[in-house]
């Protein structure tokens, strides 16, 4: 009798971790399979570009690790960019969205992982673009690591910089956002 009663003890305890498991995971799966992109909808920063939507990040300028966070708690990468005309899309929006002079805005882009091999982070292929500034990319003192949208002149073009400077940001997402849907 004793041997069963341990049994049930064990059985009771063994149905609470399961129970217990289970729920956490289930909440889990819930928020990897969101079906739209939660991005601060408060100020009017986001556009859509084939099957891509994007949000601009104005307010909150950052370094370029902290942005490729950022894009990630709204279920969003740091944007890649699959063409020029996707890199002349997105420099209009950007030069609808502000005036200021000197606004620099992240990509995915780096060649953190080899010196000179430029990578989109997000999707992990090459960058291939005529939108470089002239002379760029040049890891000028050996520094700079992350591609971003260099403002000079009124002009976007890409450039090479530091990581560690503080910048605005584009995330991107194959989901709509939610106020939308
Ligand atoms: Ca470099
Ligand atoms: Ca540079």
């Amino acid at each position: 009798m004793i041997p069963s009663k341990l049994a049930t003890v064990f059985s009771f305890i063994i149905y609470l971790q399961y129970s217990h498991c289970c729920e956490i995971n289930l909440d889990v799966v819930d928020a990897n399979t969101d079906v739209c992109v939660n991005t601060p909808l408060n100020i009017p920063v986001i556009t859509t570009y084939g099957n891509k939507t994007y949000y601009l990040e104005v307010n909150n300028q950052v370094n370029w690790h902290n942005a490729y966070l950022a894009c990630k708690q709204y279920n969003m990468e740091l944007i890649s960019i699959d063409s020029d005309a996707e890199f002349d899309y997105i420099r209009e929006f950007i030069k609808s969205r502000t005036t200021a002079q000197k606004f620099h805005v992240w990509t995915s882009g780096n060649d953190l992982g080899t010196e000179g091999e430029y990578k989109w982070m997000s999707n992990g292929r090459r960058v291939f673009s005529n939108r470089w500034h002239k002379g760029q990319p040049d890891n000028a003192g050996s520094i700079e690591d992350c591609i971003h949208f260099w403002h000079v002149s009124n002009v976007y073009l890409l450039n090479d910089s530091n990581c560690a400077h503080n910048m605005a940001f584009i995330c991107q997402s194959i989901k709509k956002p939610c106020s939308f849907q």
